[in-house]
């Protein structure tokens, strides 16, 4: 086990262009998941301090300091930030590993696209917009691209850094003021990001950070008439309470939330490849990972030697601190959500699932203190357990048995989640077809994971509404106005003199 020593870090909000402590002076414990140790103290917002930084993205909206700068003006913005990303890309990666427990590895990874985000949206805020119309002479109609105003933009832990940008750089490239909400366990990178934005010029008032509990500055960005538009990503139920709060003042809301999406590998898949894909689709971020592929069905064929070489794999995964070398799997981010994971082991025994390998915390090797559950997997599951309908969101798959194509089609979109899926096959007329009829808004053949910045990231069903990333991810911060110009002034002599 690597001791890590860090200074303990003080993280305040950022109002209205000014570094700010919490109205009330309180601050909240940020933890190290694979030491449990201290390691920043953060400003925890009230709903006085929500309500002041929605007052000043409201004002710099309504100012148009930054809606109305030219759209090359706030793309090279952008890039600057990109640049400066990657500047601080060691420091950056190593606080994500430290706040968030995932390995180095996958921290880099991570930081490594937030620039590349930022890339991406700069380089679309100065491209084409608009449509014209024929319509009936003497009009000419045309369709203009808006900001959408005041947007409250609230994140998850799972990917500190990254959620924040696939937010941040699509809603200030269209020309949004901002209220961001970092989750209150992972709040060290994201402050870093607005430490960045205010070298990098931004006008005051224009993003706005307010750290703190969900049902106190969440439900105050929410429920505010002051924002026009809620995007957030986490948990279903959390994404359903705001779309229930966000109805009573008519908001957009986009969500993108849980999913439970499988992964289904077919006998004629090249049999290594899909045992790989396999453990990343499910380990990769202990499975703290939205997309994360944790129902596995395996046609029946297969079956036994799949899931023999999955659990020899598994238990080679080398399961450690973020930062230390080697490491290839992380611990969990909280002692919260360890339990909750640890309690769904425990309800898949209960309901008559066998474990095949994992199924405990770690806590051998100076791991006690740390959040660490072995890399898990069920079989001799049926669809109704609650092991298999429900979003773990941890290191533990389940692996289920199909006989025929409609089958795996059934199992698969059996659930209440519709957010990812793949296939694993060398037929590839098979392949395309079970994915065509997969209600999943992202799916991948012969392969796990991989998320590019150009297509839209998103789910059907209770998944989530909207999309992220790609210029999907861009209209959902805009609103589209139509504009009908008169090309001949004169009286319409509707009614008679
Ligand atoms: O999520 P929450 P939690 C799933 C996963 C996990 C479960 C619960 O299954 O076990 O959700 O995790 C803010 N108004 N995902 O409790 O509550 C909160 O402060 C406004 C999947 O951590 O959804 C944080 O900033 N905001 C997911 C953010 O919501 C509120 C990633 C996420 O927290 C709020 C994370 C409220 N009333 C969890 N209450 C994914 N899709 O990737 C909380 N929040």
């Amino acid at each position: 086990m690597v001791e890590v020593k860090v200074d303990t870090l003080e993280l305040n909000m950022y109002i209205d262009g000014q570094w700010t402590k919490s109205s009330n002076n309180d601050m909240r414990s940020v933890i190290n998941p694979a030491t449990g140790e201290e390691i920043a103290r953060a400003s925890e917002g009230t709903v006085e301090d929500a309500k002041k930084a929605i007052q000043a993205a409201r004002n710099a909206f309504d100012t148009g300091v930054w809606s109305e700068v030219p759209a090359t003006e706030r793309a090279n913005f952008l890039l600057k930030v990109a640049d400066k990303i990657d500047e601080h890309a060691e420091e950056l990666a190593r606080l994500e590993t430290l706040d968030n427990g995932k390995p180095l590895r996958e921290a880099e990874a991570d930081i490594a696209d937030a620039a590349a985000c930022f890339r991406y949206y700069a380089g679309i805020v100065t491209k084409p917009d608009g449509e014209t119309y024929h319509v009936a002479d003497p009009m000419q109609a045309m369709v203009v691209r808006e900001p959408v105003g005041v947007c409250g933009l609230i994140v998850p832990w799972n990917f500190p850094l990254l959620m924040s940008v696939w937010k941040l750089a699509p809603a200030l490239a269209a020309g949004n003021t901002v209220v961001f909400k970092p989750s209150e366990v992972t709040p060290i990178t994201p402050t870093k990001l607005f430490e960045i934005f205010e070298e990098a010029g931004l006008p005051k008032g224009v993003a706005n950070m307010v750290m703190g509990a969900g049902n106190i500055v969440g439900d105050a960005i929410t429920e505010s008439p002051d924002v026009d538009m809620i995007s957030f990503t986490g948990g279903t139920k959390t994404g359903k309470h705001i779309m229930k709060k966000a109805a009573d003042t008519m908001k957009k809301v986009s969500l993108e939330l849980g999913g439970k999406s499988p992964n289904i590998i077919f006998a004629d898949a090249d049999f290594e490849v899909a045992v790989d894909f396999a453990l990343f689709g499910i380990y990769c971020g202990a499975g703290q990972v939205c997309s994360a592929g944790s129902r596995i069905l395996v046609e029946e064929s297969i079956y036994e030697r799949f899931v023999n070489r999955f659990a020899e794999r598994a238990k080679q995964i080398k399961v450690g601190s973020g930062l230390a070398e080697g490491t290839e799997m992380g611990p969990l981010v909280s002692q919260q959500h360890l339990e909750k994971v640890l309690n769904y082991i425990e309800i898949g025994k209960e309901e008559g699932a066998r474990v095949i390998c994992g199924g405990n915390r770690i806590t051998e090797n100076g791991y006690d203190k740390g959040y660490f559950v072995e890399p898990t997997a069920f079989v001799d599951v049926d669809q109704n357990m609650r092991i298999v309908q429900e979003e773990i969101f941890g290191p533990v798959a389940v692996i289920q048995k199909f006989r025929t194509e409609e089958e795996a089609i059934q199992l698969a979109n059996g659930t209440k989640y519709g957010l990812a899926g793949a296939v694993f096959s060398n037929d590839g007329t098979k392949a395309l077809r079970v994915i065509k009829k997969l209600r999943s808004g992202i799916t991948w053949i012969n392969s796990y994971h991989p998320t590019y910045n150009e297509a839209p990231w998103g789910g059907y069903k209770e998944s989530g509404i909207g999309r992220s990333l790609g210029t999907y991810g861009f209209d959902e911060f805009q609103e589209i106005k139509q504009i009908n110009i008169n090309l001949q002034v004169e009286p319409v002599q509707w009614f008679e003199k």
